[in-house]
């Protein structure tokens, strides 16, 4: 079985950018996604890492005290690897910079934009949860400061894309452009293995993710959509399943078969997930599964970021389901 720094080195023909450069972004998103599932595996047992930190997010949601672990082991491991020039998190109003060493081979070219602990508010009940990440080359001269505008890059610039899912298993899923990949860890020996090669979204479609709570409240496109998928019959029925955490419902649609949509709702006039560490990376691996992510009328990876934390409507499945959702929108009232 191959492991992921294998693998790598095993297809380093097909990444256009450099190989050691990946196998070192790989080696800090590896040792962080270890240490944050080893705290998640105990967090029932004690009570200094579950439930709030009494902090607020940039979003202004509570912060998990797992949200912060995730966010520093993230930042401490890259920093490590001297590797990465900059970092934007969902844990941090502004993007951070890093100081490489002076030696730094890669001449601080690559900038992360990650959400270190995405549906953290599920870390209390036991329902999966993940890490999502998005990394670019930068756009200015590396003698340069680090500005916004290297972070503000549309999504079909990334260059690696991926989440870890804190789940029954921990799989670290990415794509470079060459397809999807899985790799399970051995919690035994602490090394990721290849589970899941060339993930893509199967030919029959079956399930739908959706908060159907805010049913009332969405727009009649996405409410006609949902009548369709509730009676649709033939060739087969479509089911409902829902967990509320991205990478978890995501994770399932891809290898099963369906739809995630998280549209516009009145408290979300924009829709609530962030284009920049959620939607950007989990479309690029959903193109790369065969499948297609929209805001109900634009590619996701065609839209021009304006700032770090803004949200986006997001559709992201099969082609065939995608765009009869589409359909719906395009012909409401
Ligand atoms: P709701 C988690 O907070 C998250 O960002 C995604 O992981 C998840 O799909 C969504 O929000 C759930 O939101 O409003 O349905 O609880």
């Amino acid at each position: 079985m191959y492991t992921l720094g294998e693998f790598i080195i095993e297809n380093r023909d097909k990444f256009l950018y450099s190989t050691e450069a990946l196998l070192r972004l790989f080696s800090s998103i590896k040792l962080a996604s270890k240490s944050i599932n080893k705290e998640i595996n105990k967090a029932g047992l004690t009570e200094e890492i579950i439930g709030s930190s009494g902090f607020t997010n940039i979003q202004g949601e509570p912060q998990q005290k797992l949200d912060h672990f995730a966010h520093r082991a993230f930042i401490e491991s890259f920093k490590s690897r001297n590797v990465v020039c900059g970092i934007a998190s969902e844990e941090s109003k502004d993007f951070i910079v890093i100081k490489g060493e002076k030696e730094n081979i890669f001449q601080n070219k690559y900038v992360v934009l990650i959400d270190p602990l995405d549906g953290s508010s599920n870390i209390d009940v036991n329902i999966p949860i993940g890490t999502i990440f998005s990394v670019y080359i930068r756009k200015t001269p590396i003698q340069m400061e680090l500005t916004i505008e290297d972070f503000l890059q549309k999504g079909n610039k990334q260059i690696l894309a991926g989440y870890i899912i804190y789940g029954s298993s921990t799989i670290l899923v990415y794509t470079t452009g060459n397809g999807v990949h899985g790799f399970t860890l051995d919690p035994s020996v602490g090394t990721f293995y290849l589970s899941h090669p060339n993930l893509h979204f199967p030919k029959r479609e079956k399930i739908y993710s959706i908060n159907e709570g805010n049913y009332a409240r969405f727009p009649e496109g996405i409410r006609n959509y949902i009548r369709y998928c509730q009676e649709k019959r033939r060739p087969y029925p479509y089911t409902a399943r829902y967990i509320g955490s991205l990478v978890g419902d995501f994770h399932r649609n891809m290898i099963q078969g369906g739809i995630y949509i998280y549209p516009k709702t009145v408290h979300f006039p924009c829709g609530k997930l962030r284009l920049l560490y959620e939607c950007n990376p989990i479309a690029f691996l959903t193109e790369q599964a065969g499948g297609k992510a929209s805001d109900g009328k634009k590619r996701i990876l065609d839209i021009k970021p304006i700032n770090l934390h803004q949200r986006t409507p997001f559709i992201c499945g099969p082609v065939e389901m995608v765009s009869k959702l589409e359909e719906f929108i395009k012909n409401e009232k």
